[in-house]
């Protein structure tokens, strides 16, 4: 009876551990005559202006210069930057690399808002501001992270195996906020101050291609990406 038992659960293991590495999974390699795909993430309508931040703790070093919300930024021709664009459907194309993913806490905000890496990626936060922060992730897929980060430590390394968007906060510093999104193919990339992004080396064929805003929400589109040419695709997002 416990040998069938223990036989029948390490079967259920045994499919589950299938499942995990078949499901999703990513093939990295040499793409031949890839494509590229651009355009551009903007706000429909008008553009909020970032609005300043009191710094109601740790005037002494968070308060050396201005803090602005950075939730939705707008650049002058309505584009928007730190939207994140990435192919939601790809399972064959550039290799995945390891990327080297560093946050810093400095002047009491995060740099970068947005922080995008390769699930798997091992993640340095770093505290450059000698005060005590606390990293707060809420997060499902990976393990959240809850931690205190005195002044004497300088860095914490947590890993994220599992693709997933993570909402990042300081519980030392309520307006404190990031993104760490960990992506399961390399196909993705962030909007730059005009609100552009191109992917390249991206193999020919049909895709689906998504944008994502933490405050406007996401949308997708359909792209063909012809070979060795070029895709454009454009998105606007609307306030909520
Ligand atoms: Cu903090």
């Amino acid at each position: 009876m416990f040998r069938t038992r223990l036989g029948a659960v390490a079967a259920a293991v045994a499919a589950m551990a299938w499942c995990a590495t078949s499901a999703g999974a990513y093939e990295g390699g040499a793409v031949a005559n890839g494509g590229t795909i651009s355009g551009e993430v903007k706000l429909q309508g008008a553009a909020p202006a970032a609005k300043p931040i009191e710094v109601t703790k740790d005037k002494e070093v968070c308060g050396q210069h201005e803090i602005k919300t950075e939730d939705l930024l707008v650049g002058a021709n309505g584009g928007i930057e730190n939207a994140v664009v990435s192919i939601t459907n790809i399972t064959k194309g550039k290799p995945m690399s390891p990327a080297d993913a560093t946050l810093d806490q400095k002047g009491c905000q995060y740099l970068p808002h947005v922080l995008l890496f390769p699930a798997g990626t091992t993640v340095k936060i770093n505290n450059d501001d000698g005060i005590l922060h606390n990293i707060h992730t809420y997060s499902t897929k990976n393990a959240p992270i809850n931690m205190a980060q005195p002044k004497f430590k300088k860095t914490i390394e947590a890993k994220f195996d599992q693709p997933e968007v993570i909402k990042v906060t300081c519980d030392a510093h309520g307006w404190m906020n990031g993104w760490f999104i960990a992506e399961d193919n390399p196909y993705y990339v962030k909007t730059d101050a005009n609100g552009s992004f191109k992917l390249t080396d991206v193999p020919a064929g049909d895709y689906e291609l998504k944008a994502w805003q933490e405050k406007l929400g996401e949308k997708t589109q359909k792209v063909t990406v012809p070979a060795g040419g070029e895709a454009k695709a454009s998105f606007e997002l609307a306030p909520k």
